[in-house]
């Protein structure tokens, strides 16, 4: 009589590409990426993480309600984002926004979208952070944890009875792995073999809560097997280990019609978002362990190796290392982010917002009465206390 043991056998390994100076450790792992695709993607890391800091800057002032920064978990968004296609359509969340920046968003839609101003393809209807892009085939994000899940998996359903030959990619972060949602997710693509690359960045925490108090078990590439679905893990801040497993998954998911799961292993290094109770130092200890919480998984990511210094740092050695960039463009780049993303703040902070008719259209096809009388009711009221509003930064 043998009962299974969770703690016998083989942890799954996490694939890497480069060690932490940017040298590739299996030659023949080298994506070989052209030399403008590998300074595209670095020099968008950059001007993305520029963007951040600024938008970070700009919620401390006042000047946007929100935000929440993705700072150490750059390299799971623009690896994995340069391994897909442009109509394969992306479920996201809030913590994924580098990935919008790979697929060409530029940082006027990323300002106008903060500052819910007339320019914000979201009609600023959205609180900051939460995009989406039809034209970039980016599905609006939506708070509430894990609703994008069961809807990719039906994408992708829909994708396999249409013969697209695309595929979905859905993102997800290691504490919405433990709602409900994610379970009725995994369990219906398995079944219905929907060609969808479910893609987990673990970064150690959900908000407070670090990992070895959200699960047990093997990570959460370990429940793969109890699902049927294929699964790697990976080192989250190494930019070809994503992208190359990201594409071997893209490949799994469009030919064999399977889903397949991804965990990217890395490191939430700022706070989980820009409310005070968010504040990393209210639920971290500032000598945090080298292995953060994710030993268990035989993650040997450290706090220091994880932060943006690392996927850049590693990503920078090897192009120096071929020639393909140094110090002096560095420094000219990054003062060229600062000027792009200073010159798109002030654009967005002086915009109109949206007119305020836009509160209640786009629901119905006609706006209902009941709508219309209160829109009426709306503009009466503002019209009656002028001083009360802002109404001279609102498009008519
Ligand atoms: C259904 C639901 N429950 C709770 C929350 C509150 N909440 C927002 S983010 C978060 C943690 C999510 O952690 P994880 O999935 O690991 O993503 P990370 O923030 O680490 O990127 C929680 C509990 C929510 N948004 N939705
Ligand atoms: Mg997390």
């Amino acid at each position: 009589m043998d009962f299974v043991n969770p703690d016998d056998g083989q942890i799954i390994p996490v694939y890497r590409v480069m060690d932490l100076d940017g040298n590739v450790l299996n030659e023949s792992h080298d994506p070989k990426l052209k030399k403008e695709t590998v300074q595209d993607m670095y020099k968008k890391m950059i001007l993305f993480n520029t963007m951040e800091r600024i938008l970070y800057e700009a919620q401390r002032q006042g000047r946007i309600s929100f935000y929440m920064t993705n700072y150490g978990e750059e390299g799971t968004h623009f690896g994995s984002a340069a391994a897909l296609l442009p109509e394969d359509v992306i479920f996201a969340r809030y913590r994924e926004a580098g990935v919008l920046m790979s697929r060409g968003s530029t940082i006027d839609e990323y300002m106008s979208q903060c500052f819910s101003n007339r320019n914000d393809n979201r009609k600023g209807r959205q609180m900051p952070v939460h995009f989406g892009s039809k034209d970039l085939n980016f599905v609006t994000i939506s708070s509430p944890l894990a609703t994008q899940m069961p809807q990719a998996t039906g994408y992708a359903y829909a994708m396999k009875r249409a013969g697209t030959g695309n595929c979905v990619i859905c993102y997800f972060g290691e504490g919405t792995a433990s709602e409900g949602d994610a379970h009725a997710a995994f369990n219906f693509a398995a079944t219905l073999e929907a060609p969808v690359v479910f893609c987990c960045r673990n970064n150690g925490y959900a908000i407070s809560t670090p990992t070895d108090e959200q699960y047990r078990g093997d990570g959460i590439a370990g429940r793969s097997r109890g699902y049927g679905m294929m699964a790697i893990r990976v080192d989250g801040n190494d930019v070809f280990a994503v992208y190359n497993v990201t594409k071997a998954a893209r490949d799994i998911a469009v030919n064999q019609q399977r889903p397949v799961l991804i965990e990217a292993m890395t490191y939430r290094t700022g706070d989980h978002s820009t409310m005070a109770s968010d504040d990393k130092a209210m639920h971290r200890s500032s000598k945090e362990g080298f292995l953060g919480h994710n030993k268990g998984q035989n993650c040997t990511l450290t706090r220091q190796n994880s932060n943006v210094t690392r996927f850049s740092f590693t990503t920078r050695r090897y192009m120096e290392n071929k020639n393909w960039w140094n110090s002096e463009v560095e420094e000219e780049w990054k003062q060229d982010s600062l000027h792009q993303v200073t010159q798109a703040l002030s654009r967005a902070d002086k915009a109109l917002k949206p007119p305020v008719k836009d509160m209640f259209t786009d629901v119905y096809d006609k706006l209902p009465s009941r709508l219309k009388k209160q829109h009426q009711e709306c503009m009466n009221h503002v019209a009656k206390y002028p001083h009360e509003y802002t109404t001279e930064l609102y498009e008519n």
